[in-house]
């Protein structure tokens, strides 16, 4: 079952209907009998729910492709500058009910629905998720399309179109298991392949030099193979606007030519162990968030979608300029972390060797053209390739490389002259007993914009990671704060409480957050406060109904519903959430009769499939999950709940429903987070660190509204380097002990007592990132969230507080951001004619 979103604006209207473009119940619901029917070959004798589904995407589809072709046709007429948004990973999440919303139809298509004997709601649960990304990074850049779109930017987003996305996560015996998520099993309707877009992408070999007609010095690639790259459009649709802007993700095939060479040569198992090299580029999503595994596989990956992604964005230049001299001017490329920072050595590749361009006309195109983001600080996210690696894949690559450095180096070298140290820390080649390609020192020294997305992280940035980069080039970095869309994470996910809204402050909010400051008008309303608590407790009470059915566990929904959904990582710590409920828990079992506030702990996320200790961290919750959901002294008091298998439709049903958000990393390590924000704006109260985006969230919410604890970046990077122990926090806090101890003393895997051996070293080795130096703090800050809970009204007041003073997290704002300052983009306004067949 999932909820009902409002459409609280009416929406635009086009001037003819017919069975494509009509927004009408009556002309949905013929279109809608008529897709299953013709599309399909169904009738309802033979119907599935999931044909049903199909019938109305594609009705939507119909709906949105009028947009999508009005908008193309504008921006092929208007020469106003593009954006181009590279990304490994686009999070997208499902698209029916998210399409109907920004096209202003879901009361009608519900309607129609009805008419024809069906719910929409049974419906929208057919759609399979398109999965294809880790976490935050994916996410962010689905965000970024959606208020491109809303913006009228014209842009494009560019990625892979993944056959695996991000795996299914089961839980088997309180352990993951992962299984291939199978996404395009029943077809992707929202999807339209181009194959006349087809591009050639090449791999390996040999570069040869050669002098040109003119006597000029020139050098080819001869690539030892060839790779096809198909595009797969997706229209992705503007809130209240006719604006569709395009996702295209490429996939790969083996490219035909190529192939009849091996088979003239009579090698035929040759051939088509060829043909599956080449199809495994684009087969599966690498697992990992926020590390790198260095696999060759990858590199293929990042170069392939990257060349596809510039030869078409060529191609669409050539379409309306005569030449590549103004590229920059019409095309800004933002990369999404390094994962597409081949693109600046592939631009120089494609404007010298096949655009023949002189190397520094090349230079100033590709460095004015791209603009770098950076989404981490931890060393093991920072992509190197062996240079050696490089050299078989992608010789004219790092033969361009090599000549970016040499050139580098030389402008560091004139202006710091004697600082061979420094040289050596900035140059793109890092040297040693392996020699590595830098992708985030290529990614800075070829963009013209370097930026980090909360401003804690931009700082530390500046100052540790890309601290020379950033003394070179001041003038370079910036920082974007990120956000989130409000349509999805708000509107769609809440449609409760947006009624709520809605009737007090009308629908602008939609696309202008920060109107959410009137709510404040109503904190001391009595009635709105009983009608925004009761909204929360709804959602609340219809996640204890998922809970019920997928975990069989029953939970009281007036419990405080505290919960963490993230990926699965060390630094986020999961871990020290838990050791708050084992604290909770010694508590109960020293005295049953002790007075605790009721909770619900809520877990979900996946753990990288090669992580360990995550992947124990997830079976650890649900050991603690089974004693303590089932011991009579604790009385139902706590309840320890792990999700399985989190993602966008999951989290839509999350967010909603928290009373406490935890965000808890070590300080300095998260640089943004997001989910902080889509709690947030759903008025869960955030406990958390100083860190990432929660520093903005708290200035923005105000201290009093915001449960802060634990040690400032500061003083973590001044505990470690004074030499930091995590065994004077045992021997000091018994309370910390008694907590490790009952870990230690496998009281949780009574059939194997060392299962959570690894974690408790994890703890009292090394202690990376400093739970222990932290857990007084949070365990106090935690008594204080208790307390407070008491006081509901209060809660509520601080709660609407939350809600009301998020509109800087909307993503709108970030984009509004990134195009004045980064990509300096206009507005296109797209305008619908009626549709006019062919021939009429
Ligand atoms: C996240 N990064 C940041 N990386 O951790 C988070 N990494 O703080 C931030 O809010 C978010 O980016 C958006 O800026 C990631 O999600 C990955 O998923 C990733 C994927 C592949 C390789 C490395």
């Amino acid at each position: 079952e999932v909820n009902t979103p409002i459409t609280p604006t009416p929406a635009i209207e086009i001037q003819v209907e017919d069975d494509r473009t009509g927004m009408t119940v009556d002309t949905l619901k013929r279109a809608f009998a008529d897709n299953l029917y013709y599309l399909l070959g169904k009738d309802e004798s033979w119907a599935t729910p999931h044909d049903y589904y199909t019938a109305l995407a594609y009705t939507v589809r119909d709906r949105l492709l009028h947009r999508w072709i009005n908008t193309v046709r504008t921006y092929m007429k208007t020469e106003t500058k593009a954006v181009f948004y590279l990304s490994a990973e686009f999070l997208m999440g499902r698209q029916l009910a998210n399409n109907l919303l920004n096209l202003g139809l879901y009361e009608r298509a519900t309607e129609a629905i009805k008419e024809s004997g069906l719910d929409i709601n049974d419906l929208r649960l057919m759609e399979a998720e398109p999965g294809l990304g880790n976490g935050g990074l994916g996410r962010l850049a689905a965000c970024f399309l959606d208020s491109l779109a809303t913006l009228e930017i014209p842009a494009v987003g560019y990625g892979i179109r993944y056959e695996f996305g991000i795996f299914d996560q089961w839980i088997k015996d309180g352990a993951q298991v992962e299984h291939p998520d199978k996404w395009l099993r029943f077809g992707n309707p929202w999807e339209i392949r181009r194959p006349e877009l087809t591009v050639e992408v090449k791999f390996g070999g040999h570069t040869e030099a050669y002098s040109d007609d003119k006597g000029n010095y020139r050098v080819r690639w001869i690539a030892e193979r060839k790779v096809l790259g198909t595009p797969y459009d997706t229209p992705v649709a503007g809130y209240n606007n006719n604006t569709a802007n395009t996702l295209r993700l490429w996939s790969a095939s083996a490219s035909e030519d190529f192939n009849f060479q091996v088979f003239d040569s009579g090698n035929y198992v040759g051939s088509v162990t060829d043909k599956i090299f080449s199809e495994n580029i684009s087969k599966v999503l690498y697992p990992n968030d926020n590390t790198s595994q260095g696999k060759q596989l990858r590199l293929e990956q990042q170069y392939f979608f990257v060349s596809c992604s510039l030869q078409d964005i060529i191609t669409i230049h050539r379409r309306i300029h005569p030449n590549l001299d103004n590229f920059h001017e019409k095309a800004a490329i933002q990369l999404n972390d390094t994962h597409p920072s081949i693109a600046v050595a592939e631009l120089m590749r494609l404007l010298i060797d096949e655009h023949d361009f002189e190397w520094d006309k090349a230079w100033h195109i590709t460095k004015n053209t791209f603009g770098y983001t950076n989404h981490t600080l931890l060393p093991e996210a920072l992509e190197r390739w062996p240079v050696s690696l490089f050299e078989r894949l992608l010789p004219r690559h790092l033969e361009i490389i090599y000549e970016i450095n040499r050139r580098f180096l030389n402008e560091v070298r004139a202006k710091y002259p004697r600082d061979d140290a420094r040289l050596r820390r900035m140059s793109l080649i890092e040297e040693g007993a392996e020699k590595y390609v830098r992708m985030a020192h290529l990614a800075c020294v070829g963009s013209h914009s370097i930026n980090g997305v909360a401003a804690l992280h931009t700082d530390l940035m500046q100052q540790k990671v890309l601290k020379d980069f950033y003394q070179l080039w001041p003038e370079k970095f910036n920082n974007k704060t990120n956000g989130v869309t409000p349509r999805r994470w708000v509107l769609l996910s809440n449609p409760k409480l947006s009624e709520l809204i809605a009737e007090k402050i009308g629908n602008n909010w939609v696309t202008h957050l920060e109107e959410l400051r009137q709510l404040e008008g109503f904190v001391d309303d009595p009635e709105f406060g009983d009608r925004f608590s009761a909204i929360k407790y709804q959602n609340k009470k219809e996640l204890a109904d998922y809970i019920s059915l997928y975990n069989n566990i029953e939970v009281n929904p007036h419990s405080l519903f505290d919960i963490q959904v993230k990926r699965i990582h060390e630094y986020k710590r999961q871990l020290l959430n838990v050791l708050y409920i084992i604290t909770l828990y010694n508590c109960i079992k020293r005295n049953p009769q002790v007075e605790i506030l009721p909770r619900t702990f809520i877990f979900a996320g996946k753990a990288a499939p090669g992580y360990y200790i995550a992947k124990l961290i997830i079976k650890l919750i649900n050991s603690v999950a089974k004693v303590v959901n089932k011991d009579p002294d604790v009385r139902d008091r706590i309840k320890v709940v792990f999700l399985a298998n989190f993602s966008v439709s999951l989290g839509q049903r999350v967010y909603p429903s928290a009373d406490l958000s935890e965000q808890i990393s070590t300080a300095g390590k998260e640089a943004s987070g997001t989910g902080n924000m889509k709690f947030a704006m759903n008025g869960a109260l955030t406990i958390g660190t100083l860190d990432g985006a929660n520093i903005e969230i708290r200035e923005e919410v105000g201290a009093e509204n915001f449960f802060l604890f634990g040690l400032t970046a500061e003083q973590v990077f001044a505990m470690k380097s004074k030499g930091y122990n995590p065994w004077n926090y045992y021997n000091s806090n018994s309370e910390l002990r008694e907590t490790i101890d009952r870990i230690a003393s496998g009281y949780f895997s009574p059939e194997n007592p060392k299962l959570f051996a690894p974690i408790v070293e994890s703890l009292l080795i090394g202690d990376e990132y400093m739970l222990m130096a932290d857990y007084q703090s949070y365990i106090e800050c935690q008594e204080k969230v208790s307390q407070a809970y008491r006081d509901r009204a209060n809660w509520t007041r601080m709660s609407i507080f939350n809600v009301a003073r998020m509109g800087k997290f909307s993503s709108d704002r970030t984009i509004r951001d990134y195009c004045q300052d980064i990509w300096h983009t206009k507005p296109v306004r797209i305008n619908l004619p009626a549709y006019k067949p062919l021939g009429t």
